[in-house]
């Protein structure tokens, strides 16, 4: 039987990483392993989240001979709080990000910088909220919805207006369990307020807003940000890309776009096609201009635009390392301020240009809607300038890339499970198809690989593990973040990886076209899938609990991920995790995060640190749901 043997090992990739660090050495420089070296071991209070310094009589620490800090906070109550803390900050870094794009697009104009790339989307999400559209400008309803997408930080009454989105059955245990979210910045704060010196000493409580607190991120903010997104630079489609540092290249003037928000990044991209930028290049030695991206940069413009990506979030250090880079733009999120010094080794030109995500020794180029075009081509030709300042005995470029197929949102997921039974359903389309071969046993069920890559673990190790295995179990897998680029790397959104599949597995992928993985986008994106997991149970007509699907963050490390991990589980979608989360100096939280919340949401984590004993989890939990569902 045929195979595919082009999967990149991680043996491979580590090896690639050897091979820049060496050039760290040689220059006397640091990067994260070093600096991971010297945080090893992590402080132990920390890590059990038995740390408290939420006010000035401390910090207090909980220890064998001091149960109690000063106020008579206890282990349980501090790391609630630290942990609800850890979601409030997740909740408004994606949701900040979604306002930003809000302003983006109330700013829209026919002839500015940003314009509406999908009125369809734009009239759906009008009609959804009951914005008059007919007979009016296109721009009078997009200023209009981005008005009611702003008004969902801070009205003062009501709830999220997407959780209608949701199944009934879950909209009533939000109600029910009294977490349906509120205005974002409301859950926020009251998230902020509950953990202030001489509040909430109440674990479960601490818990339970999480899950509001995080449920106004999936189904409030992050999913802002996706529409938005879309309505701005349209709904991804199928392209086919290549990704890992060899998609760098020695002949052209290499810009990454490395952070998250999108609006930044699609300027450059769009300036960098210009034809006066291009020859002006050539003007300069290069043979053109290659953008591409890091993180969930990288993924908002590989799936619109092919852009190709360099590589994920403990990458972007051996990024700067190549020599290559004429520029490095970032925005906001997951931007090590290790990047600006490392730059002046080289002749990189390190630029900031969000006031979110100010770094010292950047050169910051603040952006602003209105002249954002012209911004890029600035920075673009200071890039090309920078060309012949390239120090080619300090470059190394690893060969390795491999190519990819991505943008699979739910429409074009939809789009092509219509195409191979012509069951086109409604307006929206249905998953029956896929349901189908879930029922069949064709499938086994789905799970989302989500998240970052993380020094805790041997990194980028577990994501791979627990692919290779899923895919040998006839389990198909949507990918976002930091995972979705470590399958690129792998090999994996290759449509030729099928052959490493199980042979049920395969079967979909050549049905339906479709590469073993779907990269579904970014990590704001997690919220097309908490639609793709409720489209899929109004389709079966059962509640999210009951579906074979899951969610796996093996390497997580963001407080994003946690904020992520409490709405899914607010959906009611077991989130299996690699690194336990900072709470285990209290049994309490310890039990509330594993066992607790299934009383409440009907779902709740399972952690292990081994990615072969996880992903073994991962198949006993979605076959557990089969069975329950007889099937
Ligand atoms: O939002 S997966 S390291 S880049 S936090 Fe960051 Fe983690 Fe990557 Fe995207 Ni998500
Ligand atoms: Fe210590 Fe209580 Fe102050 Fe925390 S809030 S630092 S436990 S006194």
């Amino acid at each position: 039987m045929k195979t595919f043997e082009n999967v990149t090992s991680i043996e491979q990739m580590e090896a690639e990483t050897a091979k820049l660090k060496e050039m760290a050495v040689k220059l006397g420089t640091e990067t994260w392993e070093d600096r991971n070296k010297n945080q090893t071991p992590h402080c132990k209070f920390g890590e059990d989240g038995v740390c408290c310094k939420n006010c000035s009589m401390g910090p207090c620490r909980i220890t064998a001979k001091a149960s109690r800090g000063i106020c008579g906070a206890d282990a349980h109550a501090i790391a609630g709080r630290n942990y609800l803390r850890m979601i409030a900050a997740g909740t408004s870094a994606h949701s900040d990000h979604a306002r930003e794009l809000l302003h983006v697009l109330h700013g829209a104009s026919p002839n500015g910088s940003y314009r509406v790339r999908d009125e369809q989307k734009l009239l759906r999400l009008a009609n959804e909220w009951g914005v008059a559209t007919e007979n009016r400008d296109i721009y009078d309803v997009a200023h209009e919805v981005a008005e009611v997408g702003l008004m969902e930080f801070g009205k003062p009454f009501g709830t999220q207006l997407f959780i209608k989105r949701a199944i009934p059955q879950r909209q009533k245990v939000w109600k029910e369990q009294n977490i349906e979210p509120r205005a974002i910045d409301r859950e926020i704060a009251t998230a902020m307020h509950m953990t202030h010196m001489g509040n909430t000493a109440d674990a479960e409580v601490l818990v339970r807003q999480g899950l509001r607190a995080s449920l106004s991120n999936g189904w409030g903010g992050s999913m802002l940000g996706t529409e938005v997104t879309d309505i701005l630079f349209g709904i991804p489609t199928v392209r086919n890309t290549e990704g890992n540092l060899g998609v760098l290249e020695k002949d052209m003037v290499n810009i990454v776009v490395h952070g998250h928000d999108p609006a930044f990044s699609e300027m450059v991209v769009t300036a960098a096609e210009l034809k006066e930028l291009s020859d002006y290049a050539k003007t300069k030695g290069a043979k053109g201009i290659n953008i591409v991206g890091l993180c969930c940069t990288a993924n908002e413009v590989a799936m619109r635009h092919g852009v190709r990506m360099a590589g994920n979030f403990l990458q972007q250090e051996n990024a700067i390392l190549t020599g290559a880079i004429e520029m490095m733009c970032v925005d906001i999120q997951c931007i090590f301020p290790a990047l600006a010094s490392l730059s002046e080794c080289f002749h990189t030109k390190f630029v900031t240009s969000s006031s979110i995500a100010r770094i010292p020794g950047a050169i910051h180029v603040e952006f602003k809607p209105e002249t954002a075009f012209e911004q890029a081509k600035e920075l673009i030709k200071m890039a090309v300038d920078n060309f012949s300042k390239r120090d080619n005995s300090k470059v190394y470029i690893p060969p390795t890339k491999q190519a990819a197929t991505v943008g699979y949102p739910c429409e074009q997921i939809i789009k092509q499970l219509d195409g191979i039974t012509n069951s086109h359903v409604d307006e929206l389309g249905s998953y029956r198809p896929a349901i189908d071969a879930i029922k069949a046993g064709v499938l086994r069920g789905a799970v989302a690989i989500v998240g970052c890559n993380n020094p805790r673990v041997r990194p980028d190790y577990s994501h791979f593990e627990i692919m290779k295995e899923l895919l040998k179990n006839d389990v198909l897998i949507v990918a976002t973040g930091c995972s979705a680029q470590l399958a690129t790397k792998a090999g994996f959104l290759n449509k030729e990886a099928k052959y490493i599949c199980g042979a049920g597995l395969r079967r979909v992928c050549d049905l339906v076209d479709i590469p073993p993985i779907l990269h579904m986008g970014a990590c704001v994106d997690i919220s097309r899938m908490m639609l793709l997991a409720s489209g899929i149970a109004r389709d079966w007509g059962v509640d999210t609990t009951q579906i074979p699907v899951i969610g796996c963050a093996p390497e997580w490390m963001s407080e994003k991920a946690v904020s992520i991990a409490n709405y899914v589980v607010s959906t009611g979608i077991d989130v299996y995790l690699g690194i336990e989360p900072q709470v285990k100096g209290s049994a309490q939280m310890m039990e509330l995060i594993t066992q607790g919340t299934r009383k409440i949401t009907g779902a709740g984590y399972i952690i292990n640190k081994d990615p072969h004993e996880l992903v073994k989890a991962m198949l006993d939990g979605i076959e557990a749901k089969r069975a329950a569902l007889g099937i």
